[in-house]
């Protein structure tokens, strides 16, 4: 099988994920602080702590680099800087908000065409599906990216073990709708529950993540919590944040961006600099955290490993 996503990732530099998946769980278990300490004395970079005692994230990850060389991003900046609709259209008061919302427990409904349909939580998850590192650039179909280190497995892992039947063609994601505490839920702008949709193939292609952490630590609520979908060759909003459902179906499912404007945000949205938004070019890009801006790459520098699921469409057309 082909690795080269996995990002060279120097084992030295960062907490092996057996480590992790065991920090985690031990934290989960015996509360975050003895965890701390006993990691201490076996040489693991202690993770950051904040006043909640959630795990922010190990330190470590912040020397990573993506294929492209480019340097991971700051956690501050990953963590300050979100999409996430259902709080705010304000991307610098998303984390603010999203503060009070529980990640945990999470659990999340499989089900639609399949033999197994399955609800698990988050940890029952992790737990079955060791969990791996990924440095992924995500690219906003705003003009801006950030490279992350996501721990996570890839969702075709979930997808064999719930066995989709033959009829099962696309997967519909669905985001939690928390009323009391996700402001955003009352612009009637949009048509709520955020949903994304993949082609199977899309859904079982190795680079397609679910992410059930970052930068070593928890997935904070503000990027997705308790689980969400990373999908890194298309643009930032197929990669939908805290999923309590995945249905497989029949038919291409409706998609929130796709209801909203179908010409501006089509159903593949896979990263592409030669077709531009209607409103603005798509052909270079602003990372978070540095001043100019760089050529954007075909889906999203993951050309090698994607380009043959769209061998003879028109990527014109099927934006
Ligand atoms: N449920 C939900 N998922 C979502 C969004 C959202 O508003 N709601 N925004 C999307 C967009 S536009 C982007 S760019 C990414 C941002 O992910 P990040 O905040 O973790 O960087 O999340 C995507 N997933
Ligand atoms: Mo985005």
């Amino acid at each position: 099988m082909k690795t080269s996503f996995k990002n060279h990732i120097p084992s030295s530099e960062i907490t092996p994920k057996n480590v992790y998946t065991a920090r985690r769980a031990f934290m989960r278990s015996a509360g975050i602080l003895a965890g701390t300490l006993a990691l201490a004395s076996c040489g693991v970079s202690e993770p950051l702590v904040t006043a909640e005692e959630k795990v922010l994230g190990d330190p470590g990850y912040s020397a990573l680099t993506d294929e492209r060389g480019d340097q991971v991003n700051q956690l501050s900046q990953i963590t300050g800087y979100n999409n996430f609709y259902e709080f705010s259209t304000d991307k610098e008061e998303v984390a603010n908000l999203a503060k009070i919302f529980p990640t945990t427990p999470w659990e999340i409904t499989v089900n639609g065409l399949v033999n197994k349909p399955i609800k698990l939580s988050v940890d029952e998850l992790i737990k079955k599906y060791p969990v791996e590192d990924h440095v992924y650039r995500l690219r906003c179909v705003e003009g801006w990216s950030m490279v992350i280190p996501w721990q996570g497995f890839s969702l075709a892992n979930l997808l064999r073990d719930v066995e989709p039947t033959s009829a099962a063609k696309f997967v519909r994601f669905e985001s939690v709708m928390d009323l009391g505490k996700m402001p955003g839920l009352a612009n009637p702008l949009y048509p709520w529950p955020y949903q994304e949709g993949l082609r199977m193939d899309e859904a079982l292609h190795p680079l397609t993540l679910l992410a059930t952490g970052l930068y070593g630590g928890e997935l904070p609520a503000q990027n997705g919590g308790g689980i969400r979908l990373v999908v890194p060759w298309k643009y930032g909003f197929k990669s939908i944040k805290s999923i309590v459902r995945i249905e497989l179906i029949s038919e291409q499912p409706a998609t929130l961006w796709n209801l909203i404007a179908p010409n501006e945000y089509g159903f593949y949205a896979n990263v592409n600099p030669s077709v531009d938004h209607p409103r603005w070019s798509q052909s270079t890009e602003r990372k978070i955290g540095e001043l100019s801006r760089k050529p954007t790459l075909m889906f999203n520098g993951y050309e090698s490993d994607v380009a043959s699921l769209y061998q003879g469409m028109d990527l014109k057309k099927y934006y």
